[in-house]
């Protein structure tokens, strides 16, 4: 029997931008995706992965139903009752030997894009009680939480930057054009960086690669990996030395400036222009035009968290904001006020209140640094992780070392996946656990609307139905959870609240208790769920608002421009300054970094053949002159080695790049056999952390330093 086309409106949950699309759908297949013109936020803007939602919805090698490994190294599949019940006993087993801290967890990204896992993930990771917590955070945005936990109290506290307003945009080290933006949910990133230009505002990039929103940008620096504090320092040095401050009504709101100024008289213009490779002239002008701007705002993402200093960098932008005024006001940075208000829902933040057993690495807020899983592992000792739940991960290639991992991972008692690949990771597992996809669920951005340069709220129903049996990411959470807690009295009352509950009326109370809900009347005019139903598009809610002192959540209701916890690590930035001015840096090394690309979403949606047609993209970027001080030809193979490894890949020599500076895009190295992933393994590129070094961290909060890795370089053979 055939039926009508339906058309449903939702929103792309693939990376932050959290797109509008349209989804055609006749007898519960996808005839076509298209952007949604109607929604206000996005205003139809889409990239080339909302089309691939619907091949990873029919890709053959997805996983329906729950696999495990047979002794002989094949999969079989179970029914879901044996699949969960064998997980529950493997993580039982090892806890009751070994202790709650041998098992090891790991929650990737695709975590934060699903309502179901938010709501239900947690729950589960508490009563586990283990300290070897792991998530793909601490190979990201870890830095942000901890200069937001330190200056305003809270580790969910990110101001956004207010792109649509702003006249002058500092960037370091993003490239929303390529990555649609990250703690800046903004769809259609090349449109409102044009608007920008348009009302007269300038956009300036600093990166050790001409990307491709420095190609539209104003002006571009290149930048030495990992140098971007210093670089940050010297222009508080010169706003500071200058007197250019004018941090308006932010001045009652802040602890006094005066300590950031003996700060940052360390670090004049003159003293780090060689280590960052910007001449002090340029400082000089960057720090006066950015204090003289009627509204900017300094923005930095990836490049400047996952690096040697990332929480330096991160604690220095908001200072940068918050001395010119720009903090809490239009077109510079603001704090959002989401439809679901989650920041009560989360911790504070603490730092440090254990350390990792091997290496001696601090937690934060629950969690330590991935960095350290594999030798966690590898270890032995009391508190080894013996075992290892992972949730929408697959660290093997995005975490530093990964062939270390690799090599660990078939050291573990257990080892379970809910994924619905069988990928370079979850071929480790004993049992994975597949969930339904994306088109197959509800879905609210409980964590992107908080971010969003605009108050919005969206829900948007499954648009397809799941097949019979399957289970959502949540129910796999919630039923796992009940039976680990068999013997707890707490059990019948959990699985009376799952039945109950489920993600649609927890969202409809988060949604009523919000600031804009209409608190339990059923009549009120606030938001409710049923509301949310009604606009299929999306609502608006307006721009984003000053609204400190408010929103801060320090004890004395105070931003803290220059917390012991983050000034602590200044000392370190001298040595390395002084390090970088002698010269006892790096001897004909180069410095690694990576890249992301518009069709490439991390390490996962390469299966998708329309994402990986055409040229290959898993190139190695280099500068002219470095090529030919070698005697390199562009489409060459050539080897990288790090201290952690060695992969080959084709050289692309290309102006984009700085000088002495090298890039690799991260997600790739699909070659490992094991898997069933058919596209992704015929166009396997190599995987960027095979070098990328496990011991090279930010040490203030553990984040990977996978920005800046020394490697040698050397002709190859494609292999
Ligand atoms: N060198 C280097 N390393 C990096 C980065 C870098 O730039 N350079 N970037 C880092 C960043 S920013 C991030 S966020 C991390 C990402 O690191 P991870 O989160 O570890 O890796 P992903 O590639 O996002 O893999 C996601 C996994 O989730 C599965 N999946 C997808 N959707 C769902 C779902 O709805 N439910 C479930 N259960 N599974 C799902 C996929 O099949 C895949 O196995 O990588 C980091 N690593
Ligand atoms: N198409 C696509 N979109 C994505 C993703 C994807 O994989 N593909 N991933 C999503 C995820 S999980 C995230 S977290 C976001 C990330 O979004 P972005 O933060 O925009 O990440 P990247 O595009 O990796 O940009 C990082 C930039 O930092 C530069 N860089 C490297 N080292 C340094 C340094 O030391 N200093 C400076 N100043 N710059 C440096 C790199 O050259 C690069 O241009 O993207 C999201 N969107
Ligand atoms: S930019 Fe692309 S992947 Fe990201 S939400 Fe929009 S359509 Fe989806
Ligand atoms: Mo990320």
């Amino acid at each position: 029997m055939t039926s009508a086309n339906t058309t449903h409106y939702r929103a792309c949950n693939l990376c932050e931008a959290m797109c509008g699309i349209e989804v055609e759908v006749r007898n519960n297949r996808v005839v076509s995706i298209r952007g949604d013109d109607d929604d206000p936020f996005s205003r139809g803007y889409i990239c080339p992965k909302a089309i691939a939602l619907s091949d990873l919805q029919d890709d053959p090698d997805r996983l329906r139903r729950p696999i495990r490994r047979t002794p002989s190294g094949d999969w079989t599949e179970i029914t879901w009752s044996e699949a969960l019940d064998q997980t529950a006993e493997g993580i039982r087993a090892v806890r009751a030997e070994h202790g709650a801290d041998s098992l090891a967890l790991y929650l990737g990204n695709p975590n934060v894009h699903s309502l179901g896992s938010l709501l239900y993930g947690p729950p589960l990771l508490r009563a586990l009680r283990t300290r070897n917590r792991f998530s793909a955070t601490s190979v990201d945005q870890l830095p942000h939480h901890v200069a937001a936990r330190f200056m305003f109290g809270h580790q969910l506290l990110l101001p956004i930057p207010d792109i649509d307003r702003t006249e002058l945009l500092l960037m370091l080290g993003a490239n929303p054009v390529a990555s649609n933006g990250s703690l800046m949910t903004a769809p259609g990133m090349k449109r409102r960086l044009r608007e920008l230009q348009a009302r007269g505002g300038r956009l300036i990039v600093v990166d050790p690669r001409r990307t491709e929103t420095a190609e539209l940008a104003d002006r571009h620096l290149f930048v030495r990996p990992g140098t971007d504090a210093l670089l940050l320092m010297a222009l508080l040095h010169v706003i500071l030395e200058e007197r250019l401050e004018q941090p308006g009504r932010l001045a009652e709101l802040a602890t006094p400036i005066d300590e950031m100024r003996t700060i940052a008289s360390d670090f004049p213009p003159e003293r780090v222009a060689m280590a960052t490779g910007i001449e002090a002239g340029e400082i000089f002008t960057l720090a006066r035009d950015f204090a003289a701007a009627p509204a900017a705002v300094c923005y930095g993402r990836l490049g400047v968290s996952t690096q040697e200093f990332g929480g330096l960098c991160q604690w220095l932008i908001n200072v940068l904001n918050l001395v010119t005024g720009n903090l809490d006001r239009a077109g510079g940075a603001l704090f959002t006020r989401p439809a679901v208000d989650v920041v009560p829902a989360f911790g504070h933040g603490q730092l440090g209140r254990w350390r990792s057993r091997v290496r001696g690495l601090p937690e934060f807020g629950g969690e330590l640094p991935a960095a350290i899983l594999s030798e966690e592992i590898l270890t032995p000792g009391d508190g080894q992780v013996r075992a290892l739940l992972t949730v929408a991960g697959n660290p093997v290639l995005s975490t530093p070392n990964g062939r270390q991992l690799e090599s660990a991972l078939p050291r573990l008692d257990f080892m379970a996946s809910v994924d619905f690949y069988l990928n370079e990771t979850t071929r480790h597992a004993h049992i994975i656990l597949p969930p339904t996809a994306p088109l197959e669920r509800d879905h609210y951005d409980l964590i992107f609307h908080l971010l969003a340069v605009r108050n919005t709220a969206k829900f948007s129903p499954a648009a397809l139905r799941p097949e019979p049996g399957a289970r959502h990411d949540w129910q796999i959470l919630a039923q796992l959870h009940r039976r680990l807690e068999r013997r707890s009295l707490g059990k019948r009352a959990l699985a009376t609240l799952n039945r109950w509950a489920g993600p649609r009326r927890l969202l409809d109370l988060g949604l009523r208790i919000g600031p804009y809900g209409s608190r339990l009347n059923p009549v009120g005019a606030g938001l409710t769920l049923r509301k949310l139903l009604r606009s299929p598009h999306g609502i608006d809610l307006g721009p984003l608002e000053p609204c400190l002192p408010d929103r801060l959540r320090t004890a004395d209701r105070k931003i803290h421009l220059a917390p012991a916890e983050l000034t602590a690590d200044v000392p370190r930035l001298d040595q390395r300054l002084t390090a970088l001015s002698t010269g006892a840096a790096t001897h004909g090394q180069l410095l690694l970094i990576g890249r992301r690309d518009l069709r490439s979403n991390n390490s996962w949606m390469h299966n998708v053949p329309r994402l990986v047609s055409g040229r290959p993209r898993c190139t190695l970027l280099m500068h002219p002159v470095d090529a030919g001080r070698r005697g390199f030809e562009d489409g060459q193979a050539i080897a990288l080695i790090s201290r952690a490894g060695r992969v080959v890949a084709p050289l692309q020599v290309s102006d984009q790049m700085m000088p002495g500076v090298v890039s690799l895009p991260h997600g790739w190295g699909h070659d490992r056999g094991g898997t069933r992933m058919t596209t992704a393994s015929r166009h396997p590129g190599a995987s960027l952390n095979d070098v990328t070094d496990d011991l090279q961290v930010d040490a203030l909060c553990g984040t990977a330093a996978v920005n800046g890795v020394p490697v040698r370089v050397e002709a190859a053979l494609l292999e």
